[in-house]
């Protein structure tokens, strides 16, 4: 295996109280914590193996008020690989906040980085109150992944981070699709999926 010193810079966004703070700590520390200590901006580290690298994937996850986002940096928005905006599939104040505020904004400032819309707590199912269907088709006409994760069960949560590390070294290390169409591939099809290439250290 090749040492490498490739470091993916992801932003985690999206309305206070979604999930994205157990979503990063379900990933980090595998498991599920229900109250988490809130911190303004959260930063986390972790080595991953992609494509036969090492890889140190840098992860910044924002807290979800809005007037804060207003003031986030803009050097985040063109440093960051890749950028993962959640809503709460029992919110649909969160996930109207997903489509016009944040993932707007990023559309607007990052229009080169890989995007996926991330519908949390989809283990709260007799809660919910956005479709599948309706976020599937807002994610293709702006051209982002989309996918269904639950921080509590897990589900997903291990699919969302490696495939777009899988996405983001691909592209790096080949220098392949400066271009919006060429956005993760997260099929729920697994006959669809190429092998994952990118792995826990
Ligand atoms: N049922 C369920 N609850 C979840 C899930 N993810 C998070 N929660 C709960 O949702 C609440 C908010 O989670 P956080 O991760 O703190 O939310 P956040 O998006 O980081 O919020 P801010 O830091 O304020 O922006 C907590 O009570 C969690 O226990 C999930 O997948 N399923
Ligand atoms: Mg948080």
């Amino acid at each position: 295996m090749e040492n490498s010193d490739l470091r993916l810079n992801i932003v985690m966004l999206g309305d206070t109280n979604v999930g994205k703070s157990c979503l990063l700590t379900r990933f980090i520390k595998q498991r599920f914590i229900e109250k988490i200590p809130f911190k303004a901006i959260e930063y986390q580290t972790i080595p991953l193996i992609s494509f036969n690298k090492v890889v140190t994937l840098q992860i910044w996850n924002f807290m979800g008020n809005k007037d804060y986002q207003k003031t986030i940096p803009s050097h985040y928005y063109s440093k960051a690989d890749g950028f993962i905006v959640v809503y709460d599939i029992t919110s649909d104040q969160s996930f109207l906040n997903a489509r016009t505020l944040w993932m707007s904004q990023v559309l607007k400032n990052a229009q080169y980085s890989y995007k996926v819309l991330v519908g949390n707590k989809c283990d709260l199912t007799i809660n919910r109150s956005v479709s599948q269907l309706t976020a599937k088709q807002f994610s293709e006409i702006v051209g982002v992944e989309n996918i269904e994760t639950s921080a509590k069960s897990g589900m997903n949560v291990e699919n969302l981070f490696l495939s777009l590390v899988d996405k983001i070294t691909e592209k790096k290390l080949c220098n392949i699709g400066n271009d919006e169409t060429d956005i993760v591939q997260f099929s729920s099809d697994k006959s669809k999926l190429l092998p994952r290439q990118t792995r826990r250290l």
